[in-house]
């Protein structure tokens, strides 16, 4: 068991929440960095607030006083940034925000490391958004060809670490990351927004789910899975670069008829483009549509993660079957109906 002390910023939401609990498991000190927020922030954290290992400090990626400070108080051993604005639909409403926060906040980052002259380890949450359409499966040498400002975002502070890393011989490591989902993912992300409309069709809180691009296929993991795959990037001897991926793709299509399949639904598909339907096979009631104010003005079409570096240099490799991830999402997104709903 160890006696290490981390630095985790993002740490309120989903992957921060669970490599929080993670680390704390391992015995670490855990300082999360939260950003301050008129609501409340930290449900995702409310099983750790009581442990004493763990401390939530106020800190901004846009800051970097703020990041100095911390680091020269905190002296951690491994900071793992996962803080962001990590919506990509999102991020073409606000680029210049996106590429704040996500760019230049890891700028400041680096230069604050640098500039503490302490040697901790940095692990920097990358994305497979930064390979764009780039031919599938990706792997760390595939080209980034981003298509949208957070697959750019991600991809500038990709090589601004690395930069680093070669410049100063920092231990600082770039985990490229494909979608990762759980039940604490964000509702507006196309996995728990399909789960927890799944659980309100059932509960006859809505007919009808509206959704986007229902083709775009993408490599989905266990969120919990993943943040194994973090802390082991900076156990090791050298920095490097690690895709982490399940190597299987799915439609969003096929995702929310796995999901429906949890309350024992089948769907089937009828017509095409903007007026394709997700209809219940047994009732003919139209359960999924598609509103063309989702799609975004670029999309990426297909992600699958060729993440044989991980396994054999890490040993890591995804747990979590599939269809059970979606299950234990959907089971989640129940039971917070059956709490809501008075009996
Ligand atoms: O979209 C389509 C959407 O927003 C997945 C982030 O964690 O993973 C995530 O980015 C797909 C896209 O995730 C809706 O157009 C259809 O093709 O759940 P998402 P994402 O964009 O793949 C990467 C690896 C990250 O790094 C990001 O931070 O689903 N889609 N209908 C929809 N997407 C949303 N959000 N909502 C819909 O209604």
């Amino acid at each position: 068991m160890t006696g290490k002390t981390a630095l985790v910023t993002g740490v309120s939401g989903q992957d921060g929440a669970l490599l929080a609990e993670f680390l704390l498991r391992k015995n670490y000190t855990v300082h999360g960095l939260r950003l301050y927020s008129a609501t409340d922030d930290t449900q995702r954290l409310h099983n750790l607030i009581e442990d004493k290992k763990f401390h939530l400090r106020y800190g901004d990626m846009i800051d970097g006083g703020s990041l100095s400070r911390l680091l020269n108080d905190i002296q951690p051993d491994e900071i793992y940034n996962l803080a962001g604005q990590s919506h990509v639909g999102v991020s073409f409403e606000v680029p210049e925000a996106t590429l704040n926060i996500n760019t230049l906040g890891v700028c400041r980052l680096l230069e604050a490391l640098r500039g503490s002259g302490s040697g901790a380890r940095l692990y920097q949450a990358s994305s497979s958004e930064m390979f764009g359409n780039a031919p599938a499966p990706q792997n760390e040498e595939t080209p980034h060809r981003p298509c949208s400002p957070y697959g750019a975002s991600k991809s500038c502070a990709f090589w601004l670490v690395r930069s680093y890393r070669s410049s100063y011989r920092m231990h600082a490591s770039n985990g490229i990351l494909f979608n990762h989902e759980s039940a604490w993912r964000g509702e507006d992300f196309v996995t728990r927004k399909i789960t927890r409309g799944v659980a309100a069709i059932e509960a006859g809180q809505l007919e009808c789910l509206k959704l986007g691009n229902l083709d775009a296929r993408r490599d989905w993991g266990h969120a919990r899975d993943y943040v194994e795959g973090m802390w082991l990037m900076l156990q090791q001897d050298e920095p490097d670069d690690y895709v982490i991926a399940t190597g299987e793709t799915l439609s969003v299509r096929q995702f929310a008829e796995v999901a429906f399949s949890c309350i024992g639904t089948r769907i089937v598909w009828k017509g095409a483009g903007v007026d394709e339907k997700g209809v219940n096979e047994e009732t003919g009631k139209v359960h999924i549509s598609v509103d063309p104010q989702l799609f975004r003005p670029n999309e990426l079409h297909m992600l699958i993660g060729d993440a044989s570096k991980a396994r054999r240099k890490l040993g890591w490799a995804p747990r979590t079957l599939f269809s059970d991830m979606v299950k234990e999402m959907v089971e989640h997104d129940r039971e917070l109906i059956r709490q809501t709903v008075p009996r």
